[in-house]
């Protein structure tokens, strides 16, 4: 474990990217506010599955450029990038043997990982995926709500539904260089078991030994959860969201995953940015007590880093130019 964690132990400092079809609507349905994260918007309007699915023939991203993107993230002094390969709403950012609800069936048509992978190969940042659990699309994801996907199946079967998870996650591991971390999510209702994930954490480490994989692989394990019951759970590190533990944790890895304003995903309305200061005093905070930043940006539906990320990112790249280790 000592092994496999060494570059993540070093590294401090990475990017979290939350894409996807979400980045469309933005935070509004029908020209009304959604309240809250702008991921979440499937949930917290209820929208029913097929109203959802038409955003797929409207995602277009023509402005994306991942080597600017990896740029960014490099000029910062983030090691690392985590992007949504796929999140609640099981939009899968790649194209997937397994689905059509994913970015080879839009207008776009192109993979957006693999031109993520290669700028991380050409600038030495590692390529790591976030990745849903729960699936709001899959029809034998085992948790039903009248506006998911699964809603008419009388049997959705989880037993089919991991197959499907394998099958694309053994994709990812395997077309785009080596893979960092899986960092999942989503582990929290109770169709996901804790044999459940000892066996997909068995079957990713086969695949690929140096893998490291966080403890959101568990059940429950959200936050700090587990983090110092080593043994009792599967997961290499705990990831406190929006906040910074008081003290460290000798012996633990853990990493506090932030937005720089209030939503993952792109949110029009939201501009509750926090100063780049207030940024290099978390980064600064978090490192003291040893454990990792994992600042968030959430591309446009046209494949753009918000202006005011893109600024906040230079400033700190500009601190850590004088300030930085390495
Ligand atoms: C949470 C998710 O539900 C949010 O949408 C976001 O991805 C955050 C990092 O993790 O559990």
């Amino acid at each position: 474990r000592d092994e496999r964690m060494e570059w993540w132990r070093e590294a401090r400092f990475g990017m979290f990217i939350h894409w996807g079809v979400y980045s469309i609507p933005a935070g509004e349905w029908k020209g009304e506010p959604v309240k809250g994260i702008s991921e979440w918007i499937q949930s917290k309007g209820e929208i029913p599955a097929a109203d959802y699915a038409v955003l797929k023939d409207q995602f277009n991203p023509v402005q994306y450029d991942a080597d600017e993107w990896v740029r960014l993230a490099k000029n910062a002094g983030m090691k690392y990038i985590v992007i949504t390969s796929k999140h609640h709403d099981g939009f899968c950012l790649w194209d997937s043997a397994q689905t059509d609800w994913d970015i080879a069936s839009t207008p776009y048509k192109k993979d957006l990982l693999k031109p993520l992978a290669e700028a991380c190969e050409k600038y030495g940042v590692k390529l790591c995926f976030y990745h849903s659990i729960m699936d709001w699309k899959h029809p034998d994801y085992g948790l039903k709500k009248p506006w998911r996907g699964n809603a008419d199946n009388p049997n959705p079967d989880m037993d089919a539904y991991t197959a499907y998870m394998k099958a694309q996650l053994k994709e990812l591991l395997s077309n785009y260089g080596n893979i960092g971390v899986l960092w999942f999510d989503g582990e929290w209702e109770k169709a996901w078991t804790h044999e459940r994930s000892e066996d997909l954490d068995d079957y990713l480490r086969a695949i690929n030994p140096s893998l490291i994989i966080n403890n959101r692989v568990d059940v429950g394990r959200q936050g700090y959860k587990g983090m110092n019951k080593e043994g009792d759970f599967r997961g290499d590190f705990g990831t406190p969201e929006q906040e910074i533990p008081h003290t460290g944790f000798p012996g633990v890895d853990w990493e506090s995953c932030m937005t720089m304003n209030t939503s993952w995903g792109y949110k029009k309305s939201d501009d509750q940015w926090k100063s780049t200061d207030a940024l290099i005093r978390n980064l600064v905070d978090i490192a003291s007590k040893g454990g990792n930043y994992l600042l968030n940006v959430g591309p446009t539906a046209e494949g753009l880093i918000p202006a005011p990320s893109v600024e906040r990112l230079q400033e700190m790249g500009a601190w850590m130019a004088v300030n930085g280790e390495s």
